[in-house]
């Protein structure tokens, strides 16, 4: 039996919308385990070693952070039809990069100058020590005209993309890329209504791509409790990474103690013993009393990671 495929999201996450898209594109069947939106998620920890954000997927006992490594594994489960079409892997990463570092925090803000007063007071303090950022409407609506030009400044470029009648933004296929640019406008719209709209002010080209986008659907959701993921996790094997043990480029070895830290918000560190490594991917090993050793799987990009003893 292959193990189910378990996603730890929430529904109001935009990263988590990007991979249940991944899920519809390839018509996959997944298990949603919902995770709290903020600390503290007992039922998260003991599978990342303190990784807190939204999404994580979870194969038996093997745990991927972060969507860029989470689409990886999900095409390499499920390689047809791909989310990289046509040999697009490389620029499908580096436009998903680009879009989501430059927009994250502008598009969120611009929903928040929209309800920012409507999310508990203790969800805008959380956020406010996680990523530095201050979510508050007050604060969202002073810095709106400031995000209003960043948005706008990539989907202009978004825009580009899609000249010339192209469905997608690589081309007659949707791949990676346009998910990764999609999950923010997608949480702007939904949760800023009318205004938010009207910020957007997305051109026709766009909004019948968003059309296009949000059609390949999640797949088949199951819902899962957090008890029977964890349970899965203490019953499996983590499997072969099939990366070289010493492929780290840095010279870090298999089996030495190192520190992973994400390299823009919530730094906190997790500790394992890496298992193997390459320029793209990072795995380490945590154990625990809850689900015995899993392996922990991180993208390169994004992350660094440090031998233990320069701590
Ligand atoms: N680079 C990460 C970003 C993930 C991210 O920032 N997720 C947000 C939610 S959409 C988050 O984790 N927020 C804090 C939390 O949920 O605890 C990825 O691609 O997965």
């Amino acid at each position: 039996m292959p193990q189910p495929v378990i996603l730890h999201h929430y529904d109001f996450s935009p990263f988590s919308e990007k991979v249940r898209l991944a899920f519809g594109l390839k018509g996959m069947e997944w298990h949603a385990v919902d995770v709290p939106v903020a600390m503290p998620k007992p039922d998260l920890m003991p599978l990342t070693g303190g990784y807190r954000r939204a999404p994580v997927m979870q194969v038996g006992a093997d745990i991927y952070c972060d969507t860029l490594l989470i689409l990886r594994e999900v095409e390499r489960l499920r390689p047809e039809p791909s989310l990289y079409p046509g040999g697009t892997e490389g620029v499908a990463h580096a436009v998903s990069y680009w879009i989501e570092r430059t927009i994250f925090v502008p598009a969120a803000s611009l929903a928040t100058s929209i309800i920012g007063d409507q999310l508990p007071r203790e969800f805008i303090e959380e956020r406010k020590s996680f990523m530095n950022h201050d979510f508050s409407k007050e604060v969202s609506l002073r810095d709106r005209s400031l995000n209003l030009q960043r948005v706008h400044a990539s989907v202009a470029w978004l825009g580009l993309m899609l000249r010339g009648g192209r469905p997608f933004l690589l081309g007659d296929a949707p791949s990676a890329a346009d998910l990764s640019a999609f999950h923010m406008l997608w949480f702007t719209r939904k949760n800023g209504g009318a205004e938010g709209e009207a910020m957007l002010a997305l051109e026709p080209a766009l909004l019948a791509w968003m059309e296009r986008v949000a059609a390949l659907g999640h797949g088949t959701r199951r819902e899962m409790p957090s008890a029977e993921a964890l349970d899965i996790a203490r019953a499996s094997e983590p499997r072969n990474p099939g990366l070289p043990a010493d492929g780290d480029p840095s010279g870090l070895r298999a089996g030495q103690e190192v520190v992973v830290r994400a390299d823009d918000r919530g730094r906190d560190p997790i500790r394992g013993a890496l298992v193997a490594a390459d320029a793209q991917e990072a795995v380490i090993m945590h154990r625990n009393d809850r689900v015995g050793a899993v392996h922990i799987h991180f993208p390169r990009v994004g992350f660094d990671v440090q031998a233990a003893s320069r701590e």
